[in-house]
């Protein structure tokens, strides 16, 4: 149910730089690109409890806790997130490139990375900061947009010369998709959003417009996407793609 729908960002960045970088073999990819998707929902039904955000509205429908209680929701997180691991671990061959990509993938979703940054962004705040904000969005979002291209080029059997290129961008691209979200929190409509717009400034959550105004934090955004899109040209044609996807992500409405 709540996998049902998405933009399927995570798993696209995966598929996107394993491509880039040469890979041919879809089997060893695939379930790697659908095992950040699980997490990345397992994320998304936790987020939305009532102990956490609250949300009744999500891709597009009523959230996992709405539809089947909070007892369910959250074991269908449990399990995702479980799943997504045995994806991750699947096949019987590239054992390093395997491990290297779970070190990665639990490094980015666990207290280091996606827990850390929801501890800090549930936080009271107070004055608007943009160090905190930083902080926030760093770990809440970027590293987990971040790791997906990483792990397509691990699987790829990049050279870690491009894996660091890599990391960098993806992480401008991941603060990029946050300001994205938050200015979307303000600017975008429920239908075309998929869950319902407004929330940040009802709960008093730090956002980009709330620190920098929508203007100073539109204009943020596009310096992000700057930035992703000079690493990405640097690796060259074959990551026209990622370019693409910058823009994408900038403009999105959705
Ligand atoms: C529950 C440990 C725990 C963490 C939750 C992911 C997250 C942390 C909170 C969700 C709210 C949020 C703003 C997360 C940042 C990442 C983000 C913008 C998620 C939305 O991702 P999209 O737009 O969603 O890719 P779809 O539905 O298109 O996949």
């Amino acid at each position: 149910y709540s996998l049902d729908t998405g933009k399927r960002i995570r798993p696209i960045l995966t598929l996107a730089s394993y491509e880039a970088l040469g890979g041919k073999n879809l089997d060893d990819v695939m379930p790697v690109a659908c095992g950040l998707e699980l997490i990345h929902t397992y994320s998304l039904i936790h987020d939305d409890l009532p102990a956490m955000d609250n949300d009744d509205f999500r891709r597009g429908k009523p959230t996992a806790h709405k539809q089947f209680g909070e007892a369910l929701a959250i074991l269908s997180g449990d399990g995702l997130y479980a799943y997504a691991f045995e994806l991750l671990a699947r096949g019987t061959d590239l054992i390093d490139e395997r491990y290297r990509v779970i070190q990665t993938v639990s490094e980015a979703v666990g207290p280091k990375g996606i827990v850390y940054g929801q501890v800090l962004d549930m936080a009271d705040h107070g004055m608007p900061d943009p160090k905190t904000l930083r902080k926030i969005h760093y770990n809440k979002t970027a590293k987990f947009i971040c790791a997906p291209i990483k792990c397509g080029a691990i699987m790829a059997r990049a050279s870690e010369q491009t894996i660091k290129t890599l990391e960098m961008a993806g992480i401008y691209l991941g603060m990029l998709f946050q300001y994205t979200d938050d200015i979307l929190d303000v600017v975008g409509e429920k239908e075309r959003l998929g869950k319902t717009p407004g929330k940040d400034e009802s709960a008093d959550k730090l956002t980009a417009p709330r620190v920098y105004g929508l203007a100073g934090a539109r204009y943020r955004a596009r310096r992000y996407a700057d930035r992703a899109k000079e690493l990405f040209s640097s690796l060259g044609d074959k990551f026209d793609i990622f370019n693409s996807l910058t823009d994408f992500i900038l403009n999105r409405s959705f």
